[in-house]
């Protein structure tokens, strides 16, 4: 069973449109969408926004529907230079920007008996870019940091650069990494740009919503029909 989540409603419905939806559960106030992709069993869900959010959906997928692996799909906002509107970027790591145990001497983003930064699954980022290779499609990969805050603050999105060398923010994959670390689960995380996380943010974020979370889904369902293809 494959577990495929996003945070909003926006970015799962063009997932949703190219998999055959076989029934539709309702669980802690959230739909699971069970679903056949070829061969692929499919659970699927966005979760609502934000890291608590993205912990329960995460945590239900894997012990209530049992996904052996997690795939998020969605949008985020650009912190390196070189990433456009629209481009799409794998992480290697997820984080949480918003963790501050600084006062105790621990870095930020640190929690005793867990860690800064939880790794991404390198066979799924692997083939995340053999399938960017064979369509010639751009795709970036780096840390993506996560907060329960949209950012649109320049000095923001440099101090989490800065401190966390991240080169995309969203509000979801730090949770997600840890679960799935806590879990034991391989997570793959996708993301395609909506806005520079800076000034302006939330106008930008308005009108790419849609057609970002459209490139992200469509680059998912290739990885899928790949891992269809390899199974
Ligand atoms: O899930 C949140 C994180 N996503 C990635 C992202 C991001 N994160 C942080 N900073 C940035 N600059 C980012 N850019 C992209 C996107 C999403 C951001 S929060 C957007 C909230 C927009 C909204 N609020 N209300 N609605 C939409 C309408 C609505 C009404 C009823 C039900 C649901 C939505």
């Amino acid at each position: 069973m494959i577990g495929i989540m996003c945070a909003m409603r926006e970015e799962l419905e063009p997932i949703l449109e190219k998999v055959e939806i076989k029934n539709v559960i309702e669980y802690a106030k959230n739909n699971y969408y069970m679903a056949q992709f070829g061969k692929l069993d499919l659970v699927l869900a966005y979760s609502k926004i934000g890291k608590v959010n993205a912990s329960t959906t995460a945590s239900i997928l894997i012990e209530k529907f049992k996904a052996q692996k997690i795939l998020f799909s969605g949008v985020a906002g650009a912190i390196e230079k070189d990433l456009k509107i629209g481009d799409l970027i794998i992480a290697t790591k997820t984080t949480q920007h918003d963790v501050d145990l600084t006062v105790f001497g621990y870095e930020p983003g640190f929690i005793p008996e867990s860690k800064i930064f939880f790794e991404c699954d390198k066979h799924l980022n692997d083939l995340a870019k053999t399938v960017a290779k064979k369509l010639g499609i751009k795709l970036k990969e780096g840390i993506i940091a996560s907060g329960d805050q949209f950012i649109h603050n320049k000095e923001k999105k440099e101090w989490i650069a800065k401190t966390f060398k991240a080169s995309a923010i969203e509000m979801e994959g730090g949770a997600v990494g840890c679960v799935t670390w806590t879990l034991d689960v391989p997570f793959f995380m996708l993301r395609a740009i909506s806005d520079t996380a800076q000034e302006g943010a939330g106008v930008d974020f308005d009108e790419f919503l849609e057609k970002s979370s459209e490139v992200s889904a469509k680059f998912l369902i290739e990885m899928l029909r790949q891992m269809e293809n390899e199974k």
